[in-house]
């Protein structure tokens, strides 16, 4: 039986986690009282955890849980609120067994509320470092702008001194693209992109997850990016999709998301078959687990084994796709290979 007895002890690595997406109701609450956060007090969704859970079970779209998620996180104000978010999404991984997390966080979500880059990411680092300590745990973060904002925020931010500082360090090697997608094609973000390659960064976007395949192709020929984000709408494309699956460029898929936000009606409309049989890597991702009724990555790899039937071989491929498309070192490939 694949789906008891080898996918919940697979060594699983993660690339498509937004932490702040990993904000549970119950921390949500904790930490709006403890900042004195005033919730919003027009929407009865923010009564308590319970009716905030029951209101993300019918997203309507992307940008309706949008709407929740960037509320959601403005109850994050210290370095402490960002290490226990963190810490909290990596001891539940880590029960998923995930061994290594390339993790998107937003700084422009929290730079606009007035919390600046050294406090969160000093809050994340933390958390990083234990959970490679007690949990064997590895992580890099993903520096994700947002594509609702103008190229112009994105490019001045990414040239904040404090942002350029943690790329120079190390702190942060890979940049991502996320929010709203449609309407905001990756084109609009080719400085941003050619000043991130310039520094050696690692490149993502999301593409393809609402928009159709022209926002995968842009992110590939304007971004240079090396991963897609999603990328669910491939097939729509054969020609992309023949090229993707030749380059070999690793797709970060979200099943369970896209049915929370109404993408697909079901895990089993994906083109899982179609990526497997085309020989497109990918690799399974939870997205904003919190949101996504509290759907981490185990159970995004056990829906699409109870959709799809994938035989014991094409777990092996999906579980090295990701493991080599992973943005840890050489060496810690080889203790998971
Ligand atoms: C996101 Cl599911 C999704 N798509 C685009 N941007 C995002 N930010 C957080 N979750
Ligand atoms: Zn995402």
């Amino acid at each position: 039986n694949i789906e008891e007895d080898l996918l919940p002890f697979l060594p699983k690595c993660e690339h498509h986690i937004h932490i702040e997406g990993a904000l549970t109701p119950e921390l949500l609450f904790t930490l709006a009282k403890k900042n004195n956060i005033t919730l919003p007090t027009d929407d009865k969704a923010f009564t308590s955890p319970a009716t905030l859970t029951e209101r993300y079970r019918h997203f309507a779209s992307l940008d309706d849980f949008l709407h929740y998620y960037y509320i959601g996180m403005s109850v994050l104000i210290t370095a402490a609120d960002f290490e226990a978010l963190a810490t909290s999404y990596f001891s539940r991984a880590a029960r998923d067994t995930v061994r290594h997390a390339d993790v998107f966080f937003d700084p422009q979500a929290h730079l606009s509320r007035g919390v600046d880059y050294p406090t969160l990411l000093a809050g994340l680092s933390a958390a990083q470092s234990h959970a490679k300590q007690t949990l064997n745990l590895t992580s890099e973060l993903v520096c994700c702008f947002l594509r609702h904002l103008p190229a112009q925020a994105s490019l001045a931010t990414f040239h904040l001194p404090a942002l350029q500082a943690s790329f120079a360090s190390g702190a942060v090697r890979a940049i991502g693209l996320d929010s709203s997608e449609a309407g905001f094609p990756p084109h609009l973000f080719a400085d941003l992109y050619a000043d991130a390659r310039a520094l050696g960064l690692n490149l993502t976007a999301h593409a393809g997850e609402e928009a159709p395949p022209e926002y995968i192709r842009s992110a590939l020929d304007d971004l240079h990016v090396s991963r897609i984000d999603h990328g669910r709408r491939l097939p729509e494309d054969p020609e992309l999709l023949a090229r993707v699956a030749a380059q070999g460029t690793l797709l970060t898929l979200c099943p369970i998301s896209n049915v929370f936000l109404r993408g697909v009606g079901s895990v089993s409309e994906l083109p899982v078959r179609e990526f497997l049989d085309a020989g497109v890597k990918f690799s399974i991702n939870s997205d904003d687990p919190a949101y996504f009724g509290g759907n981490y990555i185990g159970e995004n790899y056990a829906a699409v084994q109870r959709a799809f039937a994938l035989s014991v071989g094409e777990w092996e491929g999906v579980c090295r796709a990701a493991i080599e498309g992973s943005w840890c070192g050489e060496g810690r490939k080889g203790e998971m290979r």
